[in-house]
């Protein structure tokens, strides 16, 4: 049986906050079927990103990523549903804006690859390490839309 309760873990940053992108990127996610299970609006410190993102921590961009990621409000999600990790991947497109496909988040909506608007896990293990490190158990919603009876079968 296909696992429908896969996560992965989703964040607008600061860019795509301040060009007001929210929206856009929650629709993307939602009407493909997949469920929310946890959002909130925050400004997050330099020691907490520089956690996210630790495994870049010896690459050049890594100081000015860090350091541009904590100076704006950022929108971190939880989305649940099959294959979402490598979908969610897919919906947002390459890191490199300039090589995303229209139609994907990046592709239609930024140029530089230092404000690609959104960030995305890339496996199931990382979204895990990433849900943990952004929420608490306790802000992640359990429910069940009636829509999902539509969306699986
Ligand atoms: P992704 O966000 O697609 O998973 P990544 O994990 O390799 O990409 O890098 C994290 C972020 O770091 C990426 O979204 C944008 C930034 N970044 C990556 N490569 C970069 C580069 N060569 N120059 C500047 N920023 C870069
Ligand atoms: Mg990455």
């Amino acid at each position: 049986m296909a696992d429908n309760t896969e996560r992965t873990f989703i964040m607008v940053k600061p860019d795509g906050v301040e060009r007001g992108l929210i929206p856009e990127i929650m629709k993307r996610f939602q009407r493909k079927g997949y469920k929310l299970v946890a959002s909130k609006f925050m400004k997050s410190d330099l020691a907490h990103i520089q956690e996210h993102y630790v495994d870049l921590k010896e690459k050049k961009f890594y100081p000015g990523l860090c350091k541009y990621m904590s100076e704006g409000p950022v929108f971190p999600m939880v989305w649940e549903g099959q294959d979402v990790v490598r979908q969610g991947r897919i919906l947002l497109g390459e890191t490199d804006p300039l090589k995303s496909k229209p139609g994907t988040i990046r592709g239609d909506f930024c140029i530089c690859i230092g404000r690609n608007i959104c960030h995305g896990s890339d496996s199931v293990d990382s979204a895990k390490k990433e849900i943990s490190h952004w929420f608490k158990k306790t802000e992640l919603v359990d429910w069940g839309p009636t829509e999902n009876t539509w969306i699986y079968e």
